[in-house]
Formats: structure tokens, sequence, C-alpha cells
């Protein structure tokens, strides 16, 4: 029967099995992987709902949500050197340094070596922040599936940050030169980021205007073809 199989006796078999199930088992290591580290860049100018549709989408996808921007706030809120550094920036509507940033971010990757995928919010803002983001990630072996980029109008970011001002107790929200200094630099130092990624053919456009289930929706259609 076995010599019908095109085995010359059973240590052949034996040997034949044994490679396929450590190449089998080899296979299902990397599927595994894959699934395990599934990472997405939300992207957009401050306001565009990058946190509004961070919440929903880390609940539906099950994916580590990390927000520079709640990580400084936290760091703010707890007074820390690094809090108290970065609120100076904050206030003004620049950037806080890369290496700061960058740092944070490192950390936060090594303290969830076990999650399924990252939701970069607002990170990276600055085209160091990516190469340095495309550094770490390599190390895992788990680049990003693709930069989800929310397309919103300068008023209605305007818009929508003066009125979460109202009741946020953002002091980067309640004053409109702050808002405006955040679009400037914006434009200035963030938008580039967009271009690194289009390099390797990543960028996805979203049009971010519209309710908050509608742009839900057309992100997760762009995530599902990537899933
Ligand atoms: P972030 O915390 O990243 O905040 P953001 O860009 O202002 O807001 P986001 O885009 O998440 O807000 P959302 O639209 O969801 O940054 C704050 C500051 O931290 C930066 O200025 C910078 O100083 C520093 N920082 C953070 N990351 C950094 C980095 N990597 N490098 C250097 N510095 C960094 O929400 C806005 C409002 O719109 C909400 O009130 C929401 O309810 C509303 N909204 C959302 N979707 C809507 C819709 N469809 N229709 C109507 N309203 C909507």
């Amino acid at each position: 029967m076995y010599e019908m199989a095109g085995f010359k006796d059973f240590k052949q078999i034996h040997s034949t099995v044994n490679e396929y199930l450590k190449y089998d088992s080899y296979i299902c290591y990397l599927h595994k992987d894959n699934q395990l580290m599934f990472n997405l860049i939300l992207f957009g100018p401050p306001g565009s709902g990058k946190g509004t549709q961070s919440e929903k989408l880390i609940a539906k996808y099950g994916l580590k949500h990390l927000s520079t921007g709640d990580l400084l706030r936290s760091e703010i809120c707890r007074e820390t050197p690094l809090g108290k550094e970065a609120q100076n920036f904050m206030d003004k509507g620049q950037l806080v340094p890369d290496e700061v940033v960058i740092g944070m971010i490192s950390s936060a990757l090594d303290e969830n070596p076990d999650a399924k995928g990252f939701l970069f919010d607002g990170f990276p803002r600055t085209p160091a922040q990516a190469k340095a983001l495309d550094n770490l990630l390599e190390l895992k072996e788990a680049p990003i599936a693709a930069m989800l980029a929310l397309d919103v109008s300068e008023e209605e970011l305007v818009k929508r940050l003066l009125k979460r001002g109202e009741t946020s107790g953002r002091s980067d929200d309640n004053n409109e030169s702050v808002i405006r200094a955040r679009i400037v630099e914006y434009h200035n130092k963030t938008a580039v980021v967009a271009d690194y990624y289009k390099q390797f053919d990543k960028v996805v456009m979203i049009k971010g205007e519209g309710t908050v289930e509608d742009i839900f929706e057309r992100l997760c259609a762009e995530i599902d073809i990537r899933a």
C-alpha cells in the first residue's frame, strides 16, 4: 500500500510525515503571527475624528489603542517631568519633541507583547516618528497594514474643536488661535507623513465628514479588505 503512495518503506513515511508536521506547524506559526499583529495608523488633522473613531475600531477589531495625545495627557495629569515638558508645547498648539513621543511609543509596545495588533492614533506625526515606528515594528516583523487618513475641511475642524473645548477642559481646545496653530503645525510637519507611507502604497483616504457612524462604516470597509 505504501509502495503505491510512492514510499519505499515505513521509515520513509515516518520521516516525510515528520517533515510535514514541522513545516505545517511553521505555517501555523506564521499564520497565527500575521493575525496577531495587524497594525493600523489612523491619520488626520486635529479634530478629524481620530479619537472618536479609534474607540469604535478597537471595540470591533480588538486592537490595542495607542494614542500619543492620551499618553501625553496622562503624563500631564500625573504631573510627571515628561508631562510638564509636554504641556509647554501642547498649550501653544505645537508638537511635542520626537524623542519624547518615540520613547513613549517604544515603551507602550514593550508593555503589550501579546497584543493582537495596534491602532496608532495621532502617531506618527513627523517623518522621524514614522521611521522610528517602522524600525520598532520591524523588530516584531509586523509592519503597518494601512494608514487610514481622514479628510476634513479646516472650518469643520475648528468648529468641532471649539465645541469640544466647551466641555473637555482641554487647554488646547478652548482658544481659536491655538486650534489654528495646531492646524498650521499639522500642514507644516505632519501632512508629509502621508507621503512617507504613499511610497509603500499604504495610504487610504477616507471622507471624514458626515455622521460618526457613516465614517466608521467607511473605515471598516477598508479594514475588512485588508484584515
Ligand atoms: P491629540 O490628542 O492627538 O488630539 P487631536 O488631534 O486634537 O484630536 P483627535 O483628532 O483625536 O480628536 P477627534 O477628532 O476625535 O493631540 C493633542 C496634542 O498632543 C497635539 O496638538 C500635540 O501637541 C500633542 N501630540 C499628540 N501626539 C503627538 C505626536 N505624535 N508628536 C508630537 N506631539 C503630539 O475629536 C474632535 C472633536 O470632534 C470631538 O469633540 C468629537 O466629538 C468631534 N467629532 C468627531 N467626529 C465627528 C463627526 N463625524 N461629526 C461631528 N463632530 C465630530
